[in-house]
């Protein structure tokens, strides 16, 4: 093994490794913002994770995510179905141009936590690792808000969408359909 990549990936560790502001990480061109769950009521197999994704580089996308709260996680988005009913998709990526933020909120695309090892606590706060094609990994604290919470960003949304999302038993309905739990 050569010393200078060693040496290289060293300093890349530490430099991932300095802490940042709970729901907020920035690695590179990278900036993940913002990011928040709902608290869930005990017994709930899955949970939503929310957050901002900028990319101030060349283009890039969002290919996965990981944490260690529930069993699988999925990037998911939620599309209207031939009866014009809005359910959740799972997407293999989010493509990220150069420039652009992708948002991840309530009735649009999220990060699936699905079998939930215990409940969200309102209050709490867990790593979440959002993986990205080119960057790479960028972990950030996700602050776990009330079960109706709108977001931080509460003013931009659309009631409608927000009681669309509050329909709860479509929403684990779904997920018991495409997983199996
Ligand atoms: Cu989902």
């Amino acid at each position: 093994m050569k010393s200078m990549p060693a040496l290289l990936f060293a300093l890349a560790v530490g430099v991932a490794a300095v802490p940042a502001a709970a729901g907020d990480a920035v690695k590179g061109p990278i900036a993940v913002t913002g990011a928040w769950a709902r608290a869930t009521p005990p017994g709930a197999k899955n949970g939503a994770a929310f957050l901002s994704v900028g990319n101030g580089g060349g283009e890039d996308r969002v290919i996965g995510a990981r944490a260690a709260v529930s069993d699988k996680v999925e990037l998911h988005t939620h599309l209207a179905g031939s009866d014009g009913v809005m359910r959740m998709r799972p997407v293999e990526s989010i493509p990220l141009a150069s420039g652009q933020k992708a948002t991840l909120e309530p009735g649009g695309m999220h990060v699936m936590l699905i079998g939930l090892k215990q409940p969200l606590k309102q209050g709490s706060h867990f790593p979440l690792t959002v993986v990205l094609d080119k960057a790479g990994e960028v972990t950030v604290e996700v602050d776990v808000q009330g079960p109706g919470a709108a977001g931080p960003m509460m003013m931009q949304h659309d009631p409608a969408q927000h009681e669309q999302h509050m329909a709860d038993p479509a929403h684990r309905q779904m997920h018991e359909m495409m997983h199996g739990k």
